[in-house]
């Protein structure tokens, strides 16, 4: 997958380079370009943000330097998302789709009060919000919907990191886990997980995530996934 983000702040992204993304982007597992909106601005002084019409607090972006960077990379298979609190809410299984339908994202970062409508009348095919409150950019939300397609790519994940047994995978929250030592602070890890004996410890699991569920999450159980 191909993924372009156009952005004011490109530096910013400096935090998806580190750790399983980066290395991920070193073996050219996915594709992350950087495109500063500014660059495109054809006023004097490269200025993308104007006074909103009607009034009101703030400032807007301008809509020729955001069209003309998103035009500058899309092509019949791109899919456009604007980053914005409007957006349908980011889920589990939202995620893993776009990641399995998608070859190239262009993902749009507003900041000020946002981007002028046109643009989105224009170019947008989806707004997407990563929670119900609000940001001063779209560059946090557009990292976490990097990070959160990225775990689907192939290879992305080291095997023993998989996606098949966490969280949401199957509408539920993820039991409790345990490492080493057996025993910490007076408090020991669940005879059951010591066993060996795996059809047992897969119904403690099942068990483990309902229970979970309805003590963190219980609108997860009656919501279809
Ligand atoms: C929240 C979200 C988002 C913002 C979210 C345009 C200018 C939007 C600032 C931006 N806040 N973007 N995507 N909840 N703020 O996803």
């Amino acid at each position: 997958m191909k993924i372009d983000i156009l952005t004011l702040f490109p530096e910013m992204f400096g935090a998806i380079k580190e750790s399983i993304l980066g290395k991920a982007l070193d073996k050219g597992l996915f594709e992350l370009n950087l495109i500063n909106i500014r660059d495109f601005s054809l006023e004097k002084h490269k200025k993308v943000d104007d006074y909103i019409f009607g009034g009101g607090d703030g400032m807007l972006m301008t809509p020729q330097p955001l069209y003309d960077a998103i035009m500058s990379v899309k092509t019949d298979n791109s899919y456009v998302v604007y980053m914005s609190p409007k957006g349908t809410v980011l889920t589990q299984s939202k995620v893993k789709s776009m990641a399995l339908n998608y070859d190239h994202l262009i993902i749009v970062c507003g900041h000020y009060e946002g981007i002028d409508q046109r643009v989105i009348d224009l170019c947008i095919d989806e707004q997407i919000s990563i929670g119900d409150y609000v940001l001063t950019g779209g560059e946090l939300p557009a990292m976490v919907l990097v990070d959160t397609i990225a775990r689907f790519i192939p290879n992305v994940l080291h095997s023993e990191t998989s996606t098949s047994d966490e969280s949401f995978e199957d509408g539920l929250l993820e039991y409790p886990q345990y490492t080493r030592p057996r025993e910490f602070m007076g408090l020991s890890v669940p005879d059951v997980l010591l066993n060996g004996n795996h059809k047992e410890i897969e119904k403690w699991k099942l068990e483990q995530k309902v229970i979970e569920t309805k003590k963190y999450r219980p609108d997860l159980i009656d919501k279809e996934n």
